[in-house]
């Protein structure tokens, strides 16, 4: 590569730092990078080269390639306040953005550079840098990983973002299998200090906690109201660079960390509530303290609303500060930002810019909703009743009296048009409102952000019928042209190029180097799908990717797998919804059979489960223990020698999901119908040529139609066919009873075959799913096995096996992120690119 100096002077004109052209700190040689490194190493790490260790060199390369993205940071926002385009602000709970080292040296297209650098320090094995990095695990799951692609396709898109979120000192917890148990461990991801982020104390916001709210009345004598928190809080932003692919352009995630401020509450002090001052003294110190792990529970939900508010308000703030500077008018909030909450966890967005419009800008209501509704817009992520947030309205008040009040002037005017629209029928009004009633009291957050937005979209087009038809019926009825669908996507950047190297490898020379970045020239692959040369190039690919899983499998667990068996993986949390047990069920249904001796026609296979569960889930957790156990069982026994392995692996996560995707045959999809919201899992599969078996759930639909029935291992009742059977008297227990299969398999199970002779332990699992059977386990448990031996049958043909998996990569080019964010940015956002003008070599 040739190093070709941007000429930012002459067009951004900004004033660059004196060192700007040093090519140390800019350019894009081999050269170059070693003697920023060099230089890194030396004076911001205080290391000499000849003792540096590779997390020294995984630091100083960091720098150094944050060096290089600065121009670009800074070039981007200069962009912004000449051009002023309008900007999306993705206001998420969660980030997962994986490890970052080797993800922008594919941006900046300096991985052979970097790998001829690192040569120099006497690295053989950049891996061996690039592994020492912490993922910063700012997310739960799909959806924090959503809202990382999504940045990044913002920015290799050139469409101006910023993601702003809370920055935990503390993300999802490290997981351990000890005994066959979940055990967490806290993820202490800043330990080693991570270079991506630039604190920016000046940009600080200041949000407010508890306290009243007061009238008064202004010059003009208008009603006004005040609210005096009792406590506030200061939220510093720390920028993390995101880079574009191989463009000039470089968006920006915003995370907020939370900082008590010197004062405390005197007044509650002085009125004798010293428990109430302390309380909120401490909250407010450990408000960026921990990502809350999706388990639901009571406990901490203080906390995760002081943390919702806190990052949503600084980012709000932000936003307003932004167009202060640069001189925009507040009735034009929505042409410089359109903002997308990534689902409820951001709703109180709604309140609280109505609040800075109305009690801080003094706006009127009227104009102060309408600038409110035509910013926001709601992405919904799930059915599930227990996740859809709702808070107490004696927590809600105490916290934010001033959004209460606001919420219920906003429900007064929505139930007021509802009321016209259906005089008398006070159910409805019941169903709709924001606040419900029909217990104990509570804002529902789902109902707030639907009022308070122009535009609800699911994630997949199963999903978003259903959140139409049975979550918002009501409201899409009211307004229609309200509710949309954005199927997921993923980015194939970090999930083909750079996970799969093998692959990415024979993409670009089969069909040119630019299919990141044009994704639908995956489809010119159809045709190779008769060349059988072509064929045993790709089976080739996909067998590099499965000794390189092997290899970390044998490294992190001890055990050997084979690399020609069927790779067959299920990862993802642990849910009973996902439904990882009837795997493990389906598993002890082929370990029956090898011990039988039917082996005919069984393919070798390797199953591999992946996943967290949330630590207060236990009945998550007794599933990994019974994997776990299974495991144990059929990897000991000489019978299944050849046959079938299982393994768990410890501690999934972006980093270890790399190296996962890419090595897998076949992807297990098989979440009960109409709960899955979309997957995006299924895609990144697919993508690298995994076959799928699955229900008609979620995305599954949509890769079924993309990639062809022919080419997709369908089983399992419909979405309507479940609602039926729970409606029509589901009895598990009579399913079990007509199948002696069932029978012998739980008769195993109760015997302690697969948990040291307890039979005691997994009897909850047991209990769960011949007395209730709520995910339907059982009623799709002889397709499941049905579809499995397509499967096995699939496989003895090796060609038309690689055929097959060829076609899935090739057809699922529509479930790139950049086509997702194109569909959000021309029907929700309305937003453009704006391209960054100085010349960057690709
Ligand atoms: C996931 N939701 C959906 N929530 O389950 C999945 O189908 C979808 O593909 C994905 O969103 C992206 O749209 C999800 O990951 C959470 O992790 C919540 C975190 C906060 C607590 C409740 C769960």
């Amino acid at each position: 590569m040739t190093a070709t100096q941007p000429a930012l002077n002459a067009v951004a004109g900004i004033p660059l730092p004196a060192s700007y052209g040093d090519r140390q700190r800019t350019g894009l040689t081999a050269a170059d990078l070693f003697e920023g490194m060099a230089e890194h190493l030396f004076f911001s790490l205080g290391r000499s080269a000849i003792d540096a260790s590779p997390h020294d060199l995984y630091m100083a390369l960091s720098y150094a390639v944050r060096d290089r993205l600065m121009t670009r940071h800074l070039a981007s926002k200069d962009l912004l306040r000449h051009q002023q385009p309008k900007a999306v602000a993705y206001l998420s709970a969660e980030f997962l953005i994986g490890p970052q080292l080797a993800n922008n040296l594919l941006m900046l297209g300096l991985q052979n550079e970097a790998a001829e650098a690192l040569g120099r320090f006497g690295v053989t094995d950049p891996e061996q840098v690039y592994s020492v990095e912490e993922e910063p695990g700012l997310g739960n799951g799909g959806l924090g990983r959503l809202a990382a692609c999504y940045c990044e396709s913002l920015a290799s898109l050139e469409l101006p973002a910023t993601g702003y979120g809370i920055r935990y000192e503390f993300g999802i917890f490290d997981q351990l299998i000890k005994g066959g148990w979940q055990v967490e461990i806290t993820d202490k991801w800043l330990k080693g200090g991570w270079p991506w982020e630039l604190v920016h104390p000046t940009k600080a916001q200041v949000v407010g906690f508890g306290g009243h709210t007061e009238v008064w009345h202004d010059e003009q004598g208008r009603y006004r109201v005040r609210w005096v928190p009792s406590e506030v809080v200061v939220g510093i932003p720390h920028d993390v660079p995101i880079a574009g692919y191989r463009v000039n352009s470089c968006g920006r995630l915003r995370l907020w960390r939370a900082e008590a401020t010197e004062s405390f509450d005197f007044h509650a002090f002085n009125s004798g509530d010293y428990h109430g001052a302390v309380e909120l003294k401490v909250g407010c110190e450990t408000l960026s303290k921990v990502l809350y792990p999706n388990d639901g529970t009571a406990g901490g939900r203080r906390l995760r609303l002081m943390q919702q508010h806190f990052f949503v308000s600084c980012s709000l703030q932000d936003m307003l500060a932004n167009l202060r500077r640069r001189g925009i008018a507040i009735a034009d909030f929505p042409r410089h930002w359109a903002v997308q909450l990534n689902d409820t966890h951001p709703a109180i967005a709604v309140a609280e810019l109505m609040r800075l419009l109305v009690d801080e800008q003094g706006l009127d209501w009227d104009q102060a909703w309408a600038i409110t509704n035509a910013s926001l817009a709601y992405t919904n992520h799930t059915l599930l009743p227990e996740a859809l947030e709702c808070w107490g309205l004696e927590l809600f008040r105490s916290l934010l009296p001033r959004h209460l009040e606001l919420i219920y002037e906003i429900n007064a005017r929505f139930l007021q048009r509802v009321r016209l629209r259906h005089p008398g029928n006070e159910q409805i009004l019941r169903r709709v409102s924001i606040i419900d009633e029909s217990g104990a009291k509570a804002v529902r957050m789902a109902h707030l952000a639907v009022v308070g937005s122009h535009h609800v979209n699911g994630v997949a087009a199963l999903h978003s019928e259903l959140v139409q038809a049975s979550l918002f019926p009501e409201f899409a009825a009211l307004w229609p042209e309200k509710f949309t669908n954005v199927t997921n996507g993923v980015t194939p950047r970090r999930w083909v190029a750079l996970a799969n190297p093998y692959l990415n490898a024979l993409l670009s020379e089969s069909i040119g180097p630019n299919w990141p970045m044009q994704i639908e020239a995956l489809k010119q692959l159809e045709p190779l799908q008769h060349d059988p040369a072509f064929l045993e190039q790709w089976a080739a690919c996909k067998l590099a990717s499965k000794r390189r899983l092997a290899q970390m499998i044998d490294q992190r667990h001890g055990l050997l797998v084979d690399p020609t068996s069927l790779f067959d993986i299920q990862v993802k949390r642990i849910h009973e919804y996902k439904r990882q047990h009837l795997n493990a069920l389906g598993l002890i249904a082929r370990y029956l059979r090898i011990k039988a001796g039917e082996t005919a026609g069984l393919a070798p296979r390797t199953v591999i489960f992946g996943g967290k569960a949330a630590p207060g889930y236990a009945m998550a957790k007794l599933i990994i223990r019974f994997i776990n156990g299974i495991a144990e069982t059929i990897n000991s026994d000489p019978d299944t020698k050849g046959l079938l392995k299982v393994v768990f692996l410890a501690d999934f996560n972006v980093q270890l999901a790399e190296k996962i995707y890419p090595a897998a045959d076949l992807s297990q999809q098989i979440s009960t119908a109409g709960l899955e919201a979309s997957g995006t899992g299924n895609m990144k599969f697919a993508l690298n040529g995994a076959l799928t078996i699955g229900t008609l759930d979620g995305a599954n639909v949509e890769i079924r139609e993309h990639v062809g029935a022919e080419n997709f291992f369908l089983f399992g009742r419909t979405t309507e066919q479940i609602a039926s059977l729970h409606n029509d008297g589901y009895r598990p227990w009579e399913w079990v009873a007509a199948s002696p299969l069932l029978e012998q398999i739980f008769a195993l199970i109760e015997s302690g075959h697969f948990s040291g002779g307890d039979s005691e332990l997994f009897k909850p699992l047991v209990q769960n799913l011949v007395g209730s059977d709520p995910y339907a386990v059982i009623a799709d448990f002889a397709a499941y096995l049905e579809a499995q031996d397509r499967v096995d049958a699939a496989w003895q043909q090796h060609n038309y096996w690689q055929a097959m998996s060829l076609l899935n990569t090739a057809r699922c080019g529509f479930f790139s992120s950049d086509r997702a964010v194109r569909e959000y940015a021309a029907h929700i956002w309305q937003v453009t690119p704006a391209r960054v003008e100085m010349s960057c070599p690709i």
